[in-house]
């Protein structure tokens, strides 16, 4: 039971296939006692039955691209937890039309802007309204992606998004440090989520990964859970700042494995 007597709350479940849904679940069986934002109403019905499998009856609303909601967000949840433990980050998003052609071609101003407000400023601002409900020992953790350092079709601005939020967990980590909070992110493999639905040829880079991977495969939300478990344990006290790839050795290969020459 790595996380006896933590509360953590959770964002960016949007349904079942959801990382934070992963993580949640993961969680739980951690022994943590969960709450869940959720970003409109439209959403509120796919996350209830997620949050009550986790043993959980504190849901409260929260559009991170809106200053109030994210300050009624918090003092909603006050009602509730006094103090908490931990927060995850699970949040990003870029206009559809970013995320398709060529990067000089397709990106605009405003959905720069969107996509590092939605996608990196969000934790900054989540962080901000949660330091003085946190605990001693609490951890705040993101979610970035292998784009935010190297170049691939059609990412395109989320991944400077990207690199901007990993900038961002380096420089809570510092900002926080003294009042005993870790800020970490995990850089996870591709994953079939809502926000990965709409990607032209996911499929096809879900196959490039598992041939390039050293394991050979994906990853799962449940892997990802796992480790967002452990970062946000006690065992992790000695870690901050930090990048943890979960994404199946991916990022350390250059060529697929050999096995895939031979035929
Ligand atoms: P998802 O669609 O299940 O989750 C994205 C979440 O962002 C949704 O719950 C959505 O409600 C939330 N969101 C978007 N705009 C918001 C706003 N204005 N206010 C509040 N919430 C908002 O997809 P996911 O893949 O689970 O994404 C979660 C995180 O994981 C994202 O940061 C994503 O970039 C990251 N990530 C995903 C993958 C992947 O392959 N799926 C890989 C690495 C990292
Ligand atoms: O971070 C992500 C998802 C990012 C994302 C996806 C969407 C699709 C729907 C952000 N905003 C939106 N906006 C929408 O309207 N991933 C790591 C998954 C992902 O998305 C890609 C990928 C991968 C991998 C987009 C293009 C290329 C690869």
């Amino acid at each position: 039971m790595l996380l006896k007597n933590k509360k953590i709350l959770i964002t960016g479940v949007a349904n079942k296939y959801s990382i934070a849904a992963g993580i949640a679940k993961s969680m739980f069986r951690e022994g943590a006692e969960l709450a869940f934002t959720f970003q409109n109403e439209r959403l509120l019905k796919n996350i209830k039955p997620i949050a009550e499998a986790c043993g959980s009856d504190i849901l409260v609303e929260c559009d991170v691209s809106d200053d109030n909601s994210i300050k009624n967000a918090f003092s909603s949840l006050k009602k509730k937890w006094k103090t908490f433990d931990g927060l995850v980050h699970s949040i990003g998003y870029a206009p559809s039309d970013q995320l398709e052609g060529n990067f000089v071609d397709v990106t605009t101003r405003e959905g720069f802007k969107i996509a590092h407000d939605i996608s990196s400023y969000s934790f900054t601002a989540m962080a901000k309204e949660a330091k003085s409900m946190l605990n001693d020992n609490s951890a705040l953790l993101t979610l970035t992606y292998l784009g935010s350092i190297q170049t691939m079709p059609n990412y395109n601005v989320m991944g400077l998004a990207k690199a901007s939020l990993e900038a961002n967990t380096r420089f809570l980590a510092a900002s926080l440090g003294s009042n005993n909070i870790r800020v970490n992110a995990i850089s996870a493999g591709p994953i079939k989520t809502l926000a990965a639905s709409g990607v032209k040829n996911f499929r096809k880079m879900l196959n490039q990964h598992s041939q390039r991977a050293p394991l050979g495969r994906t990853v799962t939300s449940e892997e990802v859970g796992n480790t967002a478990a452990f970062l946000c344990s006690d065992y992790a006290s000695g870690i901050t700042g930090e990048i943890t790839y979960v994404d199946a050795g991916f990022n350390i290969s250059a060529m697929p494995l050999k096995e895939t020459f031979d035929d």
